[in-house]
């Protein structure tokens, strides 16, 4: 319990890395946190980089540093590089474009294989652009994918980056995962 509450209110930055497929959203969501205005960028070549202060919430005053990583298929052999140290993944999904589900799946199991990426870090799973109609939801998405995560914790949530929705909670969400999974990986040590 103890390692638990210090960790709650350990300020230090959490590293956050978003992946995803080119054009799922990644950079979006990005500035949609940073700026909460709708930014419309062009496709990432390599990354972009934020920090954040959560100013609401059990989050409040902890610091984030997001990697926002190039999707495109040529450049996921990088991915790699930035999961180093990862606390945890913000991985971003299309969740309208089912013909590509596969093609997600086959990257988050590559991913989870790693060895640079820690065993027990959570995976935010990310279901953007809930405005469409055929978008499905979050929880249905993490169903449907049907993906084999190892050790990693999962957390699916829907969104739409365009307006925000969704994200209000995303530095909760992410402290309360990074948390728990670290308090269980101790655990399982002692
Ligand atoms: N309708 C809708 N469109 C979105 C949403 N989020 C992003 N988009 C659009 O999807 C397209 C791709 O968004 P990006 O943020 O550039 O995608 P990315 O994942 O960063 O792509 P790469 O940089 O190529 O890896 C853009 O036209 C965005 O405006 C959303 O929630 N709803
Ligand atoms: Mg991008």
């Amino acid at each position: 319990m103890g390692i638990v509450i210090s960790m709650i209110f350990d300020t230090s930055l959490h590293r956050v890395v978003l992946l995803g497929l080119d054009g799922a959203g990644k950079t979006t969501v990005l500035y949609r946190l940073k700026w909460q205005e709708i930014v419309l960028p062009p496709p990432t070549i390599g990354f972009n980089c934020e920090k954040f202060r959560s100013k609401h919430g059990l989050s409040r005053g902890h610091g984030f540093i997001f990697w926002d990583v190039e999707g495109q298929d040529h450049a996921r052999s990088l991915w790699r590089t930035y999961l180093k140290q990862a606390s945890a993944v913000v991985f971003v999904v299309d969740a309208r474009d089912s013909n590509r589900f596969e093609e997600v799946k086959t990257e988050i199991e590559h991913i989870v294989r790693l060895k640079d990426f820690a065993s027990h870090a959570p995976i935010l799973l990310l279901g953007n652009k809930q405005d469409k109609i055929s978008a499905i939801p979050a929880d249905e998405l993490l169903k449907k994918l049907s993906i084999d995560f190892k050790n990693h914790p999962v957390y699916p949530l829907g969104c739409c980056a365009l307006t925000g929705e969704g994200l209000e909670c995303m530095f909760d969400e992410l402290l309360y995962a990074i948390t728990e999974s670290k308090a269980a990986y101790y655990e399982a040590l002692t």
